[in-house]
């Protein structure tokens, strides 16, 4: 389990199907620790240890979890059955994959049935994931909210720093910085 700010309790659970999921997780997790919002991280599988998975999802809540990031690939259980028993949002990142591009994640996770939402951002989408925990904390934390206008100012600003760079150099030398990176 890998824990966002110590000593915090972790207001978020992040769980992931595999470890094969890290790469794309990790952009949650490194959203919630650049907006200070505390986390857990645990690699569960739903469909290889069932019994783990029902005693992580039961005593969610208990460990004071007000938000969960699910992410799972292929036939991708695991957001859909942790948003069954945990009372609160669950949000699901479809993970990219190779034999269907993650359409069979995505629609995994997307089509729930009524009465059981799943918050289900991008294929892929870690960061925004990690975002939108945030937003929803925020609802109940002004501090946090700063923090998130913040953020969308400090993106708004990125962009006007390429623009004013693509002004100054114009595009040749532009994609000739990039091809450096
Ligand atoms: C899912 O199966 C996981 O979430 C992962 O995306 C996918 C493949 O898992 P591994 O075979 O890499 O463990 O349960």
């Amino acid at each position: 389990m890998a824990s966002g700010k110590a000593g915090m309790p972790a207001l978020v659970g992040i769980v992931m199907g595999s470890d094969s999921d890290m790469p794309v997780m990790a952009k949650a997790a490194e959203v919630l620790e650049e907006l200070g919002v505390s986390y857990e991280m645990t690699i569960i599988s739903a469909h290889r240890e069932p019994d783990v998975f029902f005693e992580f999802a039961g005593s969610a809540e208990e460990k004071g979890y007000k938000v969960i990031i699910a992410g799972a690939g292929m036939a991708a259980h695991l957001p859909g059955m942790c948003a069954a028993i945990f009372p609160m949002p669950v949000i699901g990142i479809p993970m990219h994959t190779t034999s269907l591009g993650g359409r069979d994640s995505l629609y995994s996770i997307v089509q729930m049935p009524s009465g059981i939402p799943v918050a289900t951002v991008a294929i892929n989408g870690g960061a925004n994931a990690g975002l939108l925990a945030a937003k929803i904390l925020a609802v109940s934390d002004e501090e946090l909210l700063s923090r998130l206008k913040a953020y969308s100012r400090r993106l708004k600003e990125q962009v006007e720093a390429k623009d004013a760079k693509l002004k100054e150099q114009g595009y040749k030398a532009y994609l000739d910085d990039m091809k450096k990176i």
